[in-house]
């Protein structure tokens, strides 16, 4: 059986990918140790036989040596990260050092103990920054945060290791994605949650920043289709993956409030807790490449996205309503 290594496996995308891979080949996991549980994403596949968890981090060259010289993956997907692009602000260094220098850890650890992994490094499209949309391959990038700048400078080790040392090392360009697993602290899954606790009576105002950024989301099942193209391409190369339009987070409110009957205007407050230091205004994926080179084809509409969101959030939030009604009965 073949084996795969997947660094964030406890986060949304390495969650989904490790199901979408375990029947069929051995998957050894990276996961951080946390003081409380983090395996909230995985604790269905837990136990699988094919499944083999091991305490890590990114930034311990140490420990990622030693878990690619015992492993010798197929595979290597490197999905870890600190990926939140206001939270890098706050902490650019360790930002640079987890996505950067995480990246160098794998990639050393490859080229001395495991050659003939194939690996690919999940890229953003955060590192196009200010550049104007529609973005492809060939488009500028200009960085606006820590995390874009550090994923810009993985990308280029990726690029550096592949051309100097022959290794199958690619990045994923990949644009917002999405699902029913998405953190609330990022904007949809914010919005999906607090229209449906709105819905449900359990608060009443959702507080947001920036409405006029305008993004492309996607779902985690079409960019991880994408991955997979690239992972097993004939040879190694740099792919943007995204396809849905751009529209504003504004809009994207408008819609998911809408949906459960409600005027978002009446609920959405702004305050700027939740502005950054910096923005990326327009993010737009040209998928030409991927879709004309490894025959990339998406299958998830944003109605279908913020339709899966919206039904995990609203079961969610009467099990919040359930829970508090037997807490008062109980009284
Ligand atoms: P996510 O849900 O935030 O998951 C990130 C994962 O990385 C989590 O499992 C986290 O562990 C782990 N992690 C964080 N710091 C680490 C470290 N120092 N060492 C080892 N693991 C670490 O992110 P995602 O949405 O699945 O994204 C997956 C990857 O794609 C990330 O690299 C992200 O930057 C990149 N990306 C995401 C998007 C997107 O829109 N989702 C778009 C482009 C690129 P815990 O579970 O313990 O926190
Ligand atoms: O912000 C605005 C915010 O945090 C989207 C990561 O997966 O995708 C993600 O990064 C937009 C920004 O995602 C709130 O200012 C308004 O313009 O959901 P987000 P992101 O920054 O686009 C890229 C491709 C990645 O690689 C990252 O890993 O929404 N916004 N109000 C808000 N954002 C948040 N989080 N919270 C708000 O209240």
């Amino acid at each position: 059986m073949k084996t795969v290594c997947i660094t964030g496996c406890t986060g949304q995308t390495g969650s989904y990918l490790c199901e979408r891979l375990l029947n069929d080949y051995k998957v050894y996991g990276l996961m951080r140790k946390s003081s409380s549980f983090n395996t909230e994403r995985i604790n269905h596949i837990f136990n699988h036989p094919n499944l083999e968890l091991m305490y890590g981090d990114l930034t311990d060259g140490s420990n990622i040596t030693n878990w690619i010289a015992k492993c010798k993956p197929d595979y290597f997907f490197n999905l870890g990260a600190l990926s939140h692009v206001k939270v890098s602000f706050d902490q650019p260094l360790y930002t640079l050092n987890a996505d950067a220098g995480g990246v160098i850890n794998c990639l050393e650890a490859i080229r001395l103990h495991s050659p003939n992994t194939r690996f690919l490094h999940a890229g953003t499209s955060e590192q196009f920054g200010s550049s104007s949309p529609p973005q492809s391959e060939k488009t500028e990038m200009a960085p606006q945060s820590p995390y874009g700048v550090s994923k810009l400078a993985a990308y280029w080790l990726v690029r550096n290791y592949r051309e100097g040392y022959g290794l199958f090392a690619c990045s994923s360009i990949s644009f917002n994605h999405e699902s029913k697993k998405r953190s609330p602290t990022f904007v949809t899954g914010k919005i999906c949650r607090g229209a449906a606790r709105i819905k449900c009576g359990l608060q009443n105002e959702l507080v947001l920043g920036n409405l006029k950024a305008k993004r492309s989301w996607n779902h985690v099942s079409d960019i991880i289709d994408g991955m997979l193209l690239m992972i097993n391409a004939e040879k190694p190369d740099d792919y943007v993956i995204g396809s849905n339009k751009m529209i504003s987070v504004e809009e994207f409110a408008e819609k998911v409030f809408s949906k459960l009957g409600m005027d978002w205007k009446d609920y959405v407050k702004v305050s700027e807790k939740y502005f950054r230091p910096n923005e990326v205004p327009n993010l737009e994926p040209d998928s030409t490449k991927i879709r004309t080179e490894l025959g990339w084809t998406p299958k998830y509409s944003l109605d279908d996205i913020i339709n899966e969101m919206l039904d995990e959030h609203m079961r969610l939030a009467k099990q919040e309503v359930l829970l508090k009604e037997e807490k008062l009965d109980e009284r």
